[in-house]
């Protein structure tokens, strides 16, 4: 794949067209996108007892929540913001040692190698750093070492926190062994990632440009935290796009499409978008915790009522990741592997009219 070091022309960037806003619990301060922040999402204590209840619950209804007494030092945080935000404000000609993604390794504007354009920049890594192309070090000159124990250093909290999540979420769902999701995670050739995206201030405010296009992420679990800038918003059950309020202290989870075939469709995979601001930069930081390639995902048995179907064929991760890079971002991926073709929701009959 090739980035090209001068970005495509503005008018390549999607904006958003439709705007269907949620009608109720959108009450908080008005975001510089004029939209509301949304003050339904979910938050969790995990140092209360009830979490796996509320997180069990958090992911049928949105498939996000955000996290609180996360155990995740701070400094874990900012360390790796600043040195982001470092390698960010470098001249371009230095980040692009760190390119070309293929997939990982440093990109501009253009995201996956089939067409999808953002207002952002980003740097993919492999979540063993081990297994990290030297390249991708490339524009660390100064002390390549220093950023990697940094990264090294929150992408371990960051997994252990996501582990615990999801044995939360077994106990939560009353199944054994209550590894049975976090092992894939803690698999010595678990297939996890690790971004880093900045989205600059974009000049174009009125046009709503897209920084991030709507997507579901195709892992088991994500875990995002970015500094306190605007701009992610999620959809929710109704199809409407809600703004999630930005903070800086705390975690943002998302479900991923294999969380949502392990549960066989009873975790929802969460749809969601990240919009350019027009006045302060984004930065965020996400882990992307997937599984061995070669392992199989389907629905757990203990999860399935007696006479349950499957609602997807049987496929491996390394399948799946295949089909999803053919894809573009906004496709529904899960889409091929579903035994059955959903029913058309309203909004489909009224496209279709026209
Ligand atoms: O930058 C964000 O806040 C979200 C980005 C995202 O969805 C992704 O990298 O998959």
């Amino acid at each position: 794949m090739v980035v090209l070091s001068k970005p495509p022309p503005l008018k390549q960037f999607s904006t958003i067209k439709t705007f269907k806003q949620h009608t109720h619990n959108n009450n908080n301060n008005n975001n510089n996108n004029n939209n509301y922040y949304f003050s339904g999402i979910p938050v969790i204590d995990l140092s209360k007892p009830d979490s796996k209840t509320l997180l069990v619950k958090a992911c049928e209804e949105f498939g996000f929540f955000k996290v609180i007494n996360h155990g995740v030092p701070m400094e874990f945080m900012t360390k790796l913001e600043s040195e982001a935000v470092n390698f960010f404000s470098l001249p371009q000609s230095e980040k692009e040692k760190a390119g070309p993604p293929d997939p990982f390794g440093y990109g501009n504007k253009r995201i996956g190698p089939n067409g999808d354009v953002g207002w952002i920049e980003y740097l993919l890594l492999r979540s063993n750093l081990d297994s990290v192309s030297p390249r991708c070090f490339n524009a660390f000159k100064e002390n390549p070492e220093f950023f990697r124990s940094v990264v090294n250093n929150y992408i371990s909290a960051v997994r252990n926190l996501a582990c615990d999540v999801l044995e939360l979420l077994a106990d939560g769902l009353k199944i054994q062994p209550r590894n049975v999701f976090s092992k894939l995670l803690e698999d010595e050739e678990s297939d996890s990632v690790f971004r880093l995206n900045h989205y600059p201030p974009c000049p174009e405010l009125s046009r709503n440009l897209i920084g991030f296009g709507e997507h579901t992420d195709p892992q088991i679990i994500s875990v995002l935290r970015s500094n306190n800038s605007t701009g992610l918003q999620i959809s929710l059950k109704d199809e409407s796009w809600v703004s999630v309020p930005p903070d800086q202290n705390s975690f943002f989870i998302n479900v991923g499409d294999s969380l949502q075939v392990m549960t066989n469709g009873r975790f929802k995979s969460v749809r969601h978008r990240v919009i350019a601001n027009s006045v302060k930069s984004r930065v965020s930081m996400i882990y992307f915790g997937g599984p061995p390639l070669r392992e199989r995902i389907a629905p757990l048995p203990s999860l399935m009522a007696e006479g349950e179907e499957s609602l997807y064929k049987e496929f491996t991760w390394c399948e799946y990741k295949k089909s999803a890079y053919k894809s573009r971002l906004a496709d529904n991926r899960l889409g091929h592997f579903e035994k059955f073709a959903p029913s058309p929701t309203s909004a489909d009959v009224v496209k279709s009219l026209f």
